[in-house]
């Protein structure tokens, strides 16, 4: 048996409505990778469509948490963050990453700050400039296209947009450093919407697509990136481990869509779980 990879996730844990480490946890854990978290505020739900969340910042607690990790002598084969409760963290996680990443650790960024071309609620600009410099320490990202366009200072316009746009923006994003872009959430053409991938090794673009649906599906983008990033950690091929990761996410929202809760609760992961392990039996 290879040994088990060991992923570090650092997100918010927000108690109700799926996303971030309630969805990484047991996503990248099913993906067949132990996930250590370390968790970067605690909020009783998330802060897009509910109102009166709970907020505490657990900025005090990032580093001490990586520098007895590091004192522990772990390997952790990957590092992988997503939203953060402020600028600031952005610096906490810089540290984190030089204190437990190693040579052939995979830091995958998924710059979670905005969605439909507009900051997620008590965040802005300053955002755009943490994840600009975070992208220096990233081997992998993977915003959607309205993250894309802001940390790269691109108008963002809504509904499908052009081959090329999608190309333009993913070679800023790697001018910043990052080998895998991957941006989520791109439209070609209408009725589809899919994600659009590059990796700078060979220079092969990667793109899937499914049918659109109607409205907004909260904590996709973290289910694809928890998958991706888990599939990429056990050694996965780009093509596959985003093929992969995006039929996962079409069958969570097939799901949602049937079951019909309000869509800020969180997606239908669980009962497509089962069947995800199935699919990436064949690859490992
Ligand atoms: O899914 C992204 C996300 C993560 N964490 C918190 C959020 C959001 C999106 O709104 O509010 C706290």
């Amino acid at each position: 048996m290879n040994e088990l990879k060991r992923m570090a996730a650092i997100h918010d844990l927000s108690g109700l409505g799926k996303c971030s480490l309630t969805v990484a946890l047991p996503i990248v854990s099913a993906s067949g990778v132990e996930c250590c978290c370390i968790p970067t505020a605690l909020l009783s739900t998330h802060t897009g469509g509910f109102e009166g969340w709970t907020f505490r910042d657990l900025s005090e607690d990032i580093v001490p948490i990586a520098s007895h990790w590091n004192e522990l002598n772990v390997r952790f084969d990957a590092v992988y963050s997503g939203y953060l409760a402020s600028p600031e963290q952005g610096r906490l996680l810089e540290q984190t990453i030089d204190l437990i990443a190693g040579e052939s650790t995979l830091v995958i960024v998924d710059p979670a700050m905005a969605d439909n071309g507009k900051y997620y609620a008590n965040l802005g600009e300053q955002m755009s400039d943490c994840f600009r410099s975070l992208m220096a320490k990233a081997d992998v990202v993977t915003p959607n296209i309205t993250e894309a366009c802001f940390i790269t200072n691109t108008e963002y316009v809504s509904g499908p947009c052009t081959m090329e746009f999608v190309e333009e923006l993913i070679e800023k994003l790697m001018t910043f450093g990052p080998k895998i872009v991957a941006i989520t959430g791109v439209s070609l053409e209408k009725g589809k919407v899919g994600v659009v991938a590059k990796s700078k090794a060979n220079g092969k673009i990667c793109v899937v697509m499914n049918d659109a649906r109607e409205g907004m599906f909260h904590g996709a983008g973290d289910i694809f990136a928890s998958s991706f990033a888990a599939l990429l950690t056990r050694g996965a091929e780009l093509e596959t481990a985003l093929e992969t990761a995006e039929k996962f996410v079409a069958d969570c929202i097939e799901r949602t869509e049937k079951r019909g809760a309000p869509r800020h609760y969180g997606m239908d992961f669980e009962s497509a779980l089962p069947e995800y392990i199935n699919s990436i039996k064949s690859i490992f």
